[in-house]
């Protein structure tokens, strides 16, 4: 990584974006000296997460919000996070189809992001992912992912406010609570609302958000919006909008940078120490410690604890 790719990112040279987002995703080797003359220089976009069951219209819903954030004078960038899961199978061509009429705006970047099975990695890298797009100058970065499991919902603290996209189908509440979709919304859409139970579920959702809200916290509000005919989606623009001066001026958003900020050290140090850990050496004394039936009798408490004194030995 040389110093004419950072001056082609601060310039917004979507090619260059492009290809560190590359490098990014196949966890290629990125200097600490390039992210943290990145960090330098980053403007500090504001971080949106767009997160549903899939094929809830997540992407549609985004493909609106660009559009209200270009009208507004904002630059947008897009990672649509693919789990690789197989409900979510061609949704990446989907997405492409559906948000390529901006591929040649310079104001919009918009990228599809596998994960290769890696989940947790996949957190560590939208947030990396944000970082480079935050300095090429952008001032919004909308992260959609599927939300199906905890890997989502460690991406979903990656951002400062997150969009809960549901839809009548979605289930009852003890579903809802389940899904852990809940805790994680800042704000929340029932899309697909030109079907029916979208008001039912509406209904309910807002009761267990206030039976739920900790007191002295906002109650995430909620909308019904129709994406595919642009219903409804100028009122959720709004209010997010809004939610992003609230949370700004009561210091919640201040809050949710410092905390991961410090989960993002964490997380560094925790996949460097196992990085350095499980060298090939390693590996093969684990294959060779567990390779037979017999060889379980050790419990694996022992054969860790074998492996770690090695380590220091
Ligand atoms: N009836 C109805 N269909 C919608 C609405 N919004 C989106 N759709 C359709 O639902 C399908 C899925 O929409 P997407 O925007 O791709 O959904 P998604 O949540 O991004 O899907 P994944 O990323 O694959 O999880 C598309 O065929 C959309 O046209 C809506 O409000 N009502
Ligand atoms: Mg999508």
């Amino acid at each position: 990584m040389d110093s004419d790719t950072l001056d082609r990112i601060r310039s917004n040279d979507h090619r260059a974006l492009s290809r560190v987002i590359s490098q990014i995703e196949n966890n290629g080797d990125i200097p600490d000296a390039f992210f943290k003359h990145l960090h330098g220089t980053e403007n500090e976009a504001l971080r949106i997460g767009i997160t549903g069951p899939p094929g809830a219209g997540k992407s549609t819903l985004t493909n609106l919000l660009i559009q209200q954030f270009i009208d507004d004078g904002k630059s947008v960038g897009v990672v649509a996070v693919d789990p690789t899961s197989p409900f979510t199978g061609g949704a990446l061509l989907g997405d492409r189809v559906r948000m390529n009429n901006y591929m040649w705006d310079n104001n919009v970047f918009i990228r599809s992001m596998g994960s290769q099975g890696d989940l947790g990695g996949l957190a560590r890298k939208t947030q990396d992912v944000g970082d480079v797009l935050s300095a090429s100058g952008k001032d919004v970065i909308i992260i959609e992912t599927v939300g199906v499991g905890q890997g989502e919902h460690d991406i979903a603290k990656a951002v400062d406010l997150t969009l809960v996209v549901l839809v009548p189908e979605s289930g009852d509440e003890i579903q809802l609570m389940k899904a852990g979709l809940i805790e994680i919304g800042d704000i929340f859409s029932i899309n697909k609302s030109d079907r029916e139970g979208s008001n039912r579920l509406a209904q309910n959702l807002k009761t267990i958000l206030h039976t739920f809200s900790k007191k002295g916290k906002l109650e995430p509000p909620v909308f019904n919006t129709a994406a595919d005919r642009n219903d409804g989606v100028d009122e959720l623009y709004k209010a997010m909008v809004q939610l992003t001066h609230v949370m700004k001026n009561n210091g919640v958003m201040t809050q949710k940078q410092l905390a991961r900020h410090k989960n993002r050290v964490h997380h560094l140090i925790q996949d460097r120490l196992l990085k350095k850990f499980w060298t090939q050496k390693k590996l093969a004394e684990l294959e060779l410690s567990i390779n037979s039936l017999e060889s379980t009798q050790s419990s694996p408490h022992e054969v860790a604890s074998y492996l770690l004194k090695e380590a220091h030995g």
